[in-house]
């Protein structure tokens, strides 16, 4: 395959690279692209030392694969460009996933959906770690009202979110001082803060919405009753959700524990008595997002039910998604 990383540079763009070369995705020839300020920089891969490249939309490359890591609004202007072009292509931005003939896909959940599709979207990241632990319990509960609060790494926010927790956790630590923002809304070392993404008329966040408008899609379920609190934590790279849901038909911790147990995409890991739960420092780096501390509900009765998820967010919550999307399809050469 001749796969394409559009964004090559950033936080998922270099895991891209790398989740490709990890899961040995065949590719034959591999083409970096970013802006201008890394043009012409040369970096390692696991496919030998690559030069970035800036794209050039008089000519698109021929690719059979795009993967996109870019802004909106870079997708909605090229995503198409590239497909007309011969590459099937996955998209990580926000610019498609709600349109009507882009499937967004969550491999473990929807992966038929992709069938066909040249041009398929990634959903966010809170969502698609939601989903893998969702969609079993449905599948064995149904579901009928879900409700997420979510702690959300300052990777979400791209590699200079990452940076700016990192300077200003040294600069208060280290230096004493006080740590500056530009990336968050406020400082993130020591905070919590209950905005990402911008507001919108009903309250919520941009990001909270994507959480119910992304799963009710992925799903299949138009009609889930699904609201979110997404809340930024500085943490690194891991986004962990406390989840509620009320179930159809009766659920207790053991049965859901059998369920996850065998999902796909999920690492059980509820062991309390030995303080085994899903935590970010132990979800990270790792492809399976982690379930645990499940609980009956006691507001639901025998049909309510407590966990916690925590999943790496450039991984199942970018990049490799990604990839697992690209592995499903029987992509076409260009010709
Ligand atoms: C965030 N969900 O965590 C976003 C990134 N896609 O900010």
């Amino acid at each position: 395959m001749r796969v394409g990383v559009f964004g090559a540079t950033g936080a998922v763009g270099k895991e891209l690279v790398q989740v490709l070369g990890d899961r040995g995705y065949p590719v034959t020839e591999l083409r970096l692209f970013a802006s201008n300020r890394s043009a012409g920089t040369r970096i390692p891969t696991p496919f030998g030392e690559k030069t970035i490249e800036v794209y050039d939309p008089a000519s698109p490359p021929k690719l059979d694969l795009a993967l996109l890591a870019v802004s909106g609004d870079w997708s909605k202007a090229h995503a198409r460009e590239l497909v007309a072009a011969g590459a099937v292509v996955v998209d990580n931005s926000s610019a498609f996933r709600l349109e009507k003939d882009v499937p967004l896909v969550v491999p473990e959940v929807n992966a038929a959906a992709a069938e066909g599709a040249r041009l398929i979207a990634n959903p966010n990241c809170t969502t698609a770690i939601l989903a893998v632990a969702l969609a079993p319990l449905h599948a064995e509960f149904g579901l009928r009202r879900v409700i997420v609060s979510t702690y959300q790494a300052s990777s979400g926010a791209g590699a200079e979110g990452m940076q700016e927790l990192e300077d200003g956790l040294r600069e208060m630590l280290v230096n004493g001082g006080q740590p500056r923002n530009s990336v968050f809304r406020h400082p993130l070392p020591m905070n919590l803060i209950p905005h990402i993404d911008s507001f919108q008329p009903n309250g919520y966040t941009r990001e909270e919405m994507k959480v119910t408008w992304e799963t009710r899609k992925i799903m299949g379920l138009p009609d889930l009753l699904i609201s979110c609190t997404a809340v930024r934590v500085p943490t690194l790279r891991a986004h962990a959700e406390a989840v509620t849901i009320e179930t159809e038909r009766p659920v207790t911790p053991e049965a859901a524990r059998r369920v996850l147990s065998t999902a796909p995409g999920v690492k059980l890991t509820d062991d309390v008595e030995n303080a085994i739960y899903p935590m970010p420092l132990t979800a990270s780096g790792r492809y399976d997002v982690e379930a645990g501390r499940i609980r009956s509900n006691p507001v639901f009765g025998d049909r309510g039910l407590d966990f916690f998820v925590c999943g790496d967010q450039l991984l199942k919550g970018a990049a490799l998604n990604a990839v697992q999307i690209a592995e499903a399809l029987p992509v076409k050469l260009a010709a």
